[in-house]
């Protein structure tokens, strides 16, 4: 009797452990799934709002557009007291917010304009013009040396013959360790320098506030009414010393210039002869502009770059666009800053 009521309290006591073993298996069960549960709610939520942010974005390049359609220039002439020189606007979105800014590039040396495109479409060094002297001019103000010019002619040109002993084709960057070809083609992004012979982390550190690659060859346009860099004006006009050119822009009125004439007509350019195809880059209006937009949704942020470019008087077309945040440092920001708080109506 003794023996068969041990054996019966033995057999309760492994019941209730395994009933406890089995409640416990199926907690951890339960809680691992409403873990998994909850990371595929949140996940699901992010892409949501990822999704939501693009849309956002997308309506802000258009926002973008429509603004420059609706801006009636009766005067071809785009300056720094218009709408899209403002600072940094930010507009509230359901769950967060959505910023964006547009910098026209109309300001800085288009590393294309080093080439010129021919009838069959392929690009040769145009040495010699206005925009190889200017850009010899900009390496010489920044103490950089002048035969980085040949490198980046000979990344751009068609051939695969070196312009100079400093030029650099295929025979170069095939010897180096992590091997490649020269692009032979236009520059889409400046950061692609850093793969030209002499285009060190310094000399672009250096040049890169003053340059952009605009998507066209042979082209360099300067806006007078919206340049802040003193060394852009003294890179095209030699004679005028660089404290003049920084005159000539800090007291500029945020509406800019009438005409050239009245640009070419100040003291500081008194004595100096400045040839015609120079005064012809040096232009009122902007064809190109940068729209860096950025959405905040819930927890995810996404960034916009689109590149715009303003054809005629209202007509404006998107010539590329990124989802990533715009990686140049052009223009410097605490300049633009500087100089919209200086002059420009908030
Ligand atoms: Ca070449
Ligand atoms: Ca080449």
């Amino acid at each position: 009797m003794h023996y068969l009521s041990t054996k019966i309290k033995l057999n309760k006591g492994i019941a209730l452990v395994a009933v406890l073993l089995i409640v416990a298996l199926v907690s951890v069960i339960a809680t691992s799934m409403t873990q998994t549960n909850l990371i595929e709610i949140r996940r699901s939520g992010n892409i949501y709002d990822y999704q939501q942010a693009r849309h956002y974005l997308i309506a802000a390049e258009q926002l973008a557009i429509s603004q420059f359609e609706g801006n009636k220039r009766d005067i071809k002439r785009d300056d720094l007291g218009q709408f899209w020189a403002s600072d940094a606007l930010m507009f509230p979105v359901e769950r967060g917010n959505l910023s964006g800014e547009i910098i026209d590039l109309n300001r800085c040396f288009n590393i294309n304009s080093l080439v010129k495109e021919k009838e069959d479409r392929s690009l040769v060094a145009g040495k010699d013009n206005t925009s190889y002297n200017a850009y010899i001019s900009l390496l010489s103000i920044l103490e950089l040396p002048t035969q980085l010019v040949d490198s980046l002619i000979d990344w751009l040109d068609t051939n695969t013959d070196e312009i100079s002993y400093d030029g650099a084709e295929d025979n170069y960057y095939e010897l180096l360790i992590k091997p490649y070809k020269s692009a032979n083609t236009l520059i889409s992004d400046i950061s692609e320098l850093r793969l030209i012979k002499g285009y060190t982390a310094e000399v672009y550190n250096k040049l890169s506030p003053f340059i952009c690659a605009l998507p066209k060859a042979d082209y360099l346009k300067i806006n007078i009414n919206t340049i802040m860099q003193a060394e852009i004006l003294t890179m095209l006009i030699p004679e005028l010393s660089l404290n003049n050119a920084r005159e000539i822009i800090d007291t500029r009125e945020p509406e800019g210039f009438k005409s050239q004439e009245d640009f070419f007509a100040l003291a500081q350019f008194s004595g100096i002869n400045i040839n015609n195809s120079v005064k012809s880059i040096l232009q009122l209006d902007s064809d190109y502009f940068i729209l860096k937009a950025k959405a905040e949704i819930g927890k995810s942020r996404s960034y916009l770059t689109s590149l715009l470019q303003q054809q005629g008087s209202k007509q404006v077309k998107v010539i590329w666009r990124h989802f990533k945040k715009h990686p140049a440092p052009f223009p410097k920001e605490n300049e633009r800053k500087t100089l919209t708080k200086g002059t420009i109506v908030e």
